[in-house]
């Protein structure tokens, strides 16, 4: 570097995860977030999984539909990476190191619990494809949205499509709670990454808990919220 030339520090955005179970209220909080931090200045962007760029777009369907259910666990495991990957690599990345704060609608930990926990995919075997396709992109913040499997499934049902529930909604209670439970195991984990958002309230009452959940990781991490 010549003695002209200023070296700029890039600061990377900050990236924010939801979770949790089916119809918990990911969707209608994310939004609602990313209206809120753009009114403060923030620069955000939303994206979501198995989804978010194009080529992990043309995966969702195929695996939301069930066409790879017949595979197996392990394939439908790899799709839901490959679709990871590539919006890593296209959206995710990119937007972090522009500085773009990105809030994604389920990541990393859906694996980890719909083809981990439940779907009994070889931990070491996840864990190995979750290193490989995020890239260093880790959350700095999860929201684990909590609520009983029976009212999420209940919310979720007035949203289905005409065809009904997807491949993954369409199974039973004691499945839904045995993801419901992964994912708390997850908080327990990993404290310092994830919050639990009792999701089984109001969505003003939510929106609450994740604004209280957003200021709490500002704060500790030595940052103005109410500035962008
Ligand atoms: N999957 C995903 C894997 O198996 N592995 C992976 O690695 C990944 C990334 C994704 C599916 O893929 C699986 C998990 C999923 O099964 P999706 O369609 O993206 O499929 O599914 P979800 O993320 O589960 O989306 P849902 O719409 O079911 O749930 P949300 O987003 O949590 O809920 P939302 O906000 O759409 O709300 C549902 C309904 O409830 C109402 C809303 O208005 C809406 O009608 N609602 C409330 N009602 C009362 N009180 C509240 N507090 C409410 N909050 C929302």
């Amino acid at each position: 570097m010549s003695d002209t030339e200023v070296e700029t520090e890039s600061v990377r955005g900050h990236f924010i995860t939801f979770e949790g179970g089916e119809g918990a209220g990911k969707s209608t909080q994310i939004k609602r977030l990313a209206d809120h931090l753009e009114d403060l200045g923030h620069d955000v962007i939303l994206t979501r999984e198995p989804g978010g760029s194009p080529g992990a777009e043309a995966v969702r369907h195929v695996v939301l539909s069930g066409a790879a259910k017949r595979f197996g666990t392990d394939m439908e495991a790899v799709l839901f990476a490959a679709a990871r990957n590539d919006n890593v690599e296209q959206i995710i990345k990119p937007a972090l190191e522009n500085g773009t704060t990105v809030l994604c609608d389920r990541f990393m930990d859906s694996s980890r619990v719909y083809q981990g926990v439940s779907g009994g995919v070889d931990e070491k075997f996840l864990l190995a494809m979750e290193q490989a396709v995020t890239e260093g992109a880790r959350p700095d913040l999860t929201l684990i949205f909590d609520l009983p499997p029976e009212v999420g499934l209940q919310r979720a049902s007035v949203v289905w499509a005409e065809d009904g529930p997807d491949r993954f909604e369409s199974e039973d209670i004691e499945e839904q709670e045995k993801r419901r439970q992964g994912f708390l195991k997850i908080a327990r984990d990993e404290p310092d990454r994830c919050v639990v958002i009792d999701a089984n309230q109001s969505l003003t009452n939510v929106s609450k808990a994740v604004d209280a959940a957003l200021r709490q990781y500002f704060k500790q991490s030595g940052l103005d919220y109410n500035r962008g």
